[in-house]
């Protein structure tokens, strides 16, 4: 009898703990069911925003390749014509247009291609998977390493938009949790450095700088001292872009860089360029030009958002070999992004 009390009294606890399993279970899945749909409205809220900045260059990138093929009638040479020029005035680069098209002039022969509609979603397939193959590799996006401190040289010529850059990476590295240190190496004007400093204020991060008309080694040397010697986790270092000549400012830089390589032999870390992607085809000639004197580690594109040409984004890549890590949409603070290629693409093409 009293056995079995004890038998009733164990199978009462154990339904009454699986109940208590099973609530707990469909409690804890229903909370992933709403954390798993928030992320997504994030995201496609994020890619919208993105979609928006660059709908210039998608209504006038795809727009014109979708109206001569529309216009033409016929897939013929003139039609190749027609779309190397459109890809050259996107600003996607003589040497790139050139790759697409003769790669469309295969696929064209290749599969037979009479229809016109087959003819764009290749051309846009070419595209896209140029991009997707050249932007696969890791180091393609901006990390900070566990190097102290981590430093970065920003350079470019004037108005690309450096240190509006620098500003809004000081604010996103401080939101980040690390010490940030700014140091005002464009000493060629005084606007450039209380322009700097309001960046530094806002930020809330520390900023070295001298007064105007003084050497930028000198101020690049007392900021990494400074940096090294109270452990601070990233240094951006803002850089001159107007010289007299271009000798000038590119014997100016590679001083900076042996200045810092004096206190920290491995830095910088990064070596980026800023380019305004309304310059154009200029873009790749200043690249190309930087890239001698100070060895690019990546290129930043500002003003895609003002701009139908952000087919640089395109030519870029392919033809320097060099990634675009951030791309700068906008004036604010948070319109500055990681180059992201699915993104981009999906911004441009779909
Ligand atoms: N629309 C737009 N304007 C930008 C962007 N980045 C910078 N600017 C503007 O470009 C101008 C020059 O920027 P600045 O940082 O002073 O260039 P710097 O001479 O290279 O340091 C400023 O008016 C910035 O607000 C961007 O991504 N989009
Ligand atoms: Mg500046």
């Amino acid at each position: 009898m009293e056995t079995n009390y004890i038998i009733y009294i164990l199978a009462a606890i154990i339904l009454i703990m699986v109940i208590l399993v099973i609530l707990f279970i469909k409690k804890k899945s229903s909370q992933e069911k709403i954390t798993k749909k928030k992320k997504p409205e994030n995201k496609i809220s994020e890619s919208e925003n993105l979609r928006s900045k660059l709908a210039k260059t998608k209504s006038s990138f795809l727009g014109k390749i979708a109206e001569t093929i529309k216009l033409r009638g016929k897939v013929d040479e003139g039609l190749m014509d027609d779309l190397e020029e459109i890809l050259i005035q996107a600003d996607v680069g003589v040497e790139t247009s050139l790759f697409i098209i003769d790669k469309l002039r295969e696929e064209i022969q290749l599969h037979k291609l009479t229809n016109q509609a087959e003819v764009q979603t290749h051309l846009e397939n070419i595209i896209k998977e140029m991009l997707l193959n050249e932007y696969a590799k890791d180091s393609d996006h901006l990390k900070i390493t566990d190097k102290r401190p981590f430093v970065i040289l920003f350079a470019g010529v004037n108005g690309v938009g450096k240190t509006t850059t620098i500003g809004k990476l000081a604010k996103r590295f401080k939101d980040q949790g690390k010490s940030i240190l700014l140091i005002a190496g464009d000493t060629f004007r005084a606007a450039a450095i209380e322009q700097l400093s309001i960046w530094a204020e806002r930020a809330n991060v520390e900023i070295v700088k001298q007064q105007q008309g003084s050497d930028a080694s000198s101020v690049v040397y007392d900021g990494i001292m400074k940096a090294v010697n109270q452990n601070f986790d990233v240094v951006l270092i803002d850089t001159a872009g107007r010289q007299h000549t271009k000798v000038n400012l590119m014997n100016e830089l590679s001083k900076v860089v042996r200045t810092i390589k004096k206190i920290v032999p491995d830095a910088p870390h990064e070596t980026l360029l800023v380019i305004d992607a309304t310059t154009g085809q200029n873009a790749i000639s200043q690249a190309e030009l930087f890239n001698k004197t100070i060895n690019l580690s990546g290129l930043i594109l500002t003003k895609l958002d003002g701009t139908a040409k952000g087919g640089i984004v395109i030519g870029i890549k392919h033809q320097l070999k060099i990634p675009v890590k951030l791309i700068g949409v906008g004036e604010k603070q948070e319109d500055l992004r990681d180059f992201d290629v699915n993104e981009f693409v999906e911004a441009v093409f779909e």
